[in-house]
């Protein structure tokens, strides 16, 4: 097993020819007409209980929001899982310009930023990093962000941004739903893949919202305005936190609408 940690260290860009890490790996490209309509898949049903919202973290990578996961407080169900998994974070991923930074595409299309909710089956595994290690052990919902009106969930999280500009700084931040962040169209396509920075394990089953949340260019500059790097060092922006898309071999992307 090797891990090829492709896309990872934005300052040693990755050669095309890298062998890719396994047969599992994310983002992906969503071809649109050749993603296959599964009527057996159910609606996605989201609870999420903002008392279990604890805090905002810049790991270096991107920020985090991070949730109390030790009850089954803030889950999803239905869609493509078998049973329920339970929120742990949410971070995004976003590009220097519009032109691009989320991580999957549709129709080969970039969108200026991809949120990235992510849970774990506590059915079945005692911890998250137990998960981690599993097929079935991760489920992360994909929300585009596009260019358009200001949005005013978003924006309570963007006022904080100012306290978490560094690497390794955290805030308190409580009392915050991020279901406001998914759009209400329950249309999404689902694959299986992986996480797509560091370990790269091929645990996640992706749910990926065919609908893009809108955010005004205000708000993707205040993510643009953190840094990769921490008090001290020379400023990075953090900015091109996406990793390259990935092969899809041997997998069909199904789809909950027609
Ligand atoms: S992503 O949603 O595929 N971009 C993704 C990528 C990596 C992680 C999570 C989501 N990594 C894990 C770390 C754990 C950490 C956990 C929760 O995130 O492997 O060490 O506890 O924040
Ligand atoms: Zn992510």
């Amino acid at each position: 097993w090797v891990w090829v940690l492709q896309g990872w260290d934005r300052q040693d860009p990755p050669s095309p020819l890298t062998i890719p890490g396994g047969t599992r790996q994310s983002p992906i490209n969503i071809q649109w007409r050749d993603s296959v309509y599964d009527p057996f898949l159910k609606p996605l049903k989201i609870s999420y209980d903002p008392t279990t919202c604890l805090h905002i973290w810049n790991n270096g990578y991107s920020f985090l929001v991070e949730f109390d996961d030790s009850t089954d407080k803030s889950i999803i169900v239905g869609g493509p899982l078998e049973n329920q998994y339970r929120l742990k974070q949410f971070h995004f991923h976003w590009g220097a310009i519009n032109d691009w930074g989320s991580e999957h595409t549709v129709d080969s299309k970039f969108y200026p930023a991809e949120l990235h909710l992510v849970h774990w089956n506590a059915v079945d595994y005692p911890s998250f990093e137990d998960a981690v290690m599993e097929g079935n052990g991760l489920a992360v919902i994909g929300v585009f962000l596009k260019l358009g009106a200001r949005h005013e969930g978003l924006q309570t999280l963007v006022d904080a941004l100012p306290a978490v500009r560094h690497k390794d700084t955290v805030i308190e931040f409580d009392e915050f739903d991020p279901s406001c962040l998914i759009p209400s169209c329950p249309d999404y396509w689902t694959y299986a893949g992986s996480l797509t920075t560091p370990p790269l394990t091929e645990s996640v089953t992706w749910i990926i919202k065919k609908k893009p949340i809108e955010v005004d260019e205000d708000q993707l500059e205040a993510f643009r305005t953190l840094l990769f790097t921490s008090d001290g060092e020379e400023e990075r922006r953090m900015v091109d936190n996406f990793r390259p898309l990935q092969p899809l071999m041997n997998r069909t992307v199904r789809s909950s609408f027609q």
